[in-house]
């Protein structure tokens, strides 16, 4: 028997142009959006609080480098 896993993927925390990978390209946007209030949990807002500051930073630095 066959079973398909329908789970959707997990969101890619820190990868904020979606091409799989948190590299420099990510970190580019990420500094872009660094002080800017933005809709919760959109952009580079990763804690979702609405604010880009360095709570975002450490989550951001913590996966820099991985894929997903
Ligand atoms: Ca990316």
């Amino acid at each position: 028997m066959l079973f398909v896993d329908f789970t959707p993927p997990a969101p890619c925390v820190g990868d904020l142009n979606n091409d799989g990978v948190i590299n420099t390209a990510d970190l580019a946007q990420f500094l872009g959006q660094f002080g800017q209030t933005v809709a919760p949990g959109t952009g580079a807002d990763l804690t979702g609080d609405g604010v880009v500051n360095t709570a975002d930073l450490a989550l951001f630095l913590g996966r820099f480098g991985q894929s997903c």
